[in-house]
């Protein structure tokens, strides 16, 4: 699913290449389903193909016909190289015909009763937008034999030289689809687009005991995904966060970093965003909606706003893990940090933190960070982060008006407007639900002055 979330949010030049794997991914997983990319439907119309020409098709793409009066057939004449012919009746008993296309090309097709009377279609299937390597079998050779940095949806193309081959999968990723397919005078190419990263092995059955063997190799797509943990002072009990809000059904389907303005006298609040993240439903053992932003920087002073490369409203877990809007997928995002990664986590009502050093790649793209082993992981340190019970560190609550401050104003303005209300508020500094005394007390009182040290 790290693909398929990447899919969402593309917009840079590189970002064409991984939109079209995730469609791949996506197609993939949702084979064993059926469901496949766009349906282009043609209907049988007196002795007509409607319409007879489609000129956009994508692979993965489904050719449906559907009969609706008469006795047809769908039958191809002339297809690409390596696609598979087909022949299917339309008529009351068979009313519906469907073909997905897996080569690239133009594909015509008849319908033999009513051919001559001009009843012929044609669609044609564009090439992916990945990058095509092409391997020729050349004596018992593959060449080239060795292929590194395949990107997730590029071609593989076998190019038939001479001879009588095979290409045959042997080792190939979990979860990528093997394949086995004959390379001769009469089946010139071959092709397979891989969408799963790792070394896919592949023989020349026939030759493989005289070294026609090869392999290529699928990247890791770019992007990173990042697993961040974050515990907020308010709803913090021995080892993990309570779940009121969601328990009470207080948290809203919609991300919250969104509200009227002013906000509590606030009209700009640190973490305003408009992104349109929502949900069917929240999903178990959630917290609250939390704000990450990436920031890309040489270090945690330079890592300021300016260097904000994404922006995602995600969802904090009872055991401080920040995940996608399903409630268990690691975030992902399509950028990828060239000087250090910095994540600025916001909540409505606690102070923002920042990491201290940027985060390591743990391999695979993959970033990880624990804020709640000590105050030397926030930038800032101790003014930046609460010991919440021994050596457990986290997020100042009772900011209760967005500006990164704890002050008078979260007092004055928000809880006496607030206390005595339950929901989804801004002053129920616990997220117990409800804001009252000890909101006040127990949490606004302590924190008074207190900021967050984010860049
Ligand atoms: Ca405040
Ligand atoms: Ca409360």
């Amino acid at each position: 699913m790290f693909i398929y979330v990447l899919l969402t949010s593309k917009l840079t030049a590189m970002t064409k290449l991984f939109a079209m794997t995730g469609i791949f991914v996506f197609l993939f997983i949702f084979s064993v389903t059926e469901t496949k990319g766009f349906i282009w439907e043609i209907g049988t119309i007196n002795v007509e193909f409607l319409p007879p020409n489609i000129s956009n098709v994508e692979l993965g793409d489904t050719i449906r016909w559907i009969w609706e009066v008469g006795n047809h057939t769908t039958t191809s004449t002339t297809i690409p190289v390596g696609a598979d012919p087909w022949d299917a009746p339309l008529n009351s008993g068979n009313q519906v015909y469907e073909y997905i296309p897996e080569v690239a090309g133009t594909y015509n097709y008849i319908c033999v009763p009513h051919q001559s009377f001009g009843m012929v279609g044609s669609f044609t299937v564009l090439e992916p937008a990945g990058n095509l390597w092409e391997i020729s079998t050349v004596n018992v050779e593959f060449i080239p034999s060795d292929i590194p940095n395949v990107e997730p949806g590029d071609i593989i193309r076998w190019i038939w030289v001479e001879g009588n081959h095979t290409t045959t999968s042997t080792t190939i990723p979990e979860g990528a689809a093997p394949w086995d397919a004959l390379l001769n005078s009469a089946n010139q190419e071959f092709e397979y687009i891989p969408t799963v990263p790792g070394t896919y092995d592949y023989i020349c059955v026939p030759h493989a005991g005289l070294g026609m063997v090869g392999s290529f190799t699928v990247l890791e797509p770019a992007g990173i995904a990042f697993n961040l943990k974050v515990f907020l002072e308010g709803p913090y009990d021995a080892g993990s966060m309570t779940t009121s809000l969601a328990g009470n059904d207080h948290i809203p389907l919609q991300q919250p970093f969104n509200p009227g303005l002013p906000y509590h006298g606030n009209n700009n609040p640190v973490w305003l965003y408009s992104g349109s993240e929502s949900v069917a439903s929240i999903p178990p053992d959630v917290v609250d909606w939390v704000l990450v932003e990436l920031r890309d920087a040489a270090s945690a002073a330079l890592a300021t706003g300016s260097t904000l490369i994404d922006r995602q409203a995600l969802f904090l877990k009872s055991d401080g893990t920040i995940v996608g809007l399903n409630g268990s997928d690691m975030p992902t995002s399509g950028v990828q940090p060239a000087s250090g990664l910095f994540a600025v986590v916001y909540h409505r009502n606690h102070l923002a933190v920042m990491n201290a050093m940027p985060i390591a790649d743990a391999g695979g793209n993959q970033y990880n960070y624990d804020f709640t082993t000590g105050s030397d992981k926030y930038h800032g340190g101790t003014d930046a982060a609460l010991e919440i019970a021994p050596g457990v560190w986290g997020m100042f609550s009772a900011d209760g008006n967005g500006d990164n401050l704890v002050d008078m104003m979260d007092k004055s303005i928000a809880w006496e407007t607030e206390a005595g209300m339950s929901g989804y508020i801004s002053t129920d500094y616990s997220l117990n639900s409800q804001s009252d005394n000890t909101d006040k007390t127990g949490y606004w009182e302590p924190n008074i002055g207190k900021g967050s040290q984010i860049p």
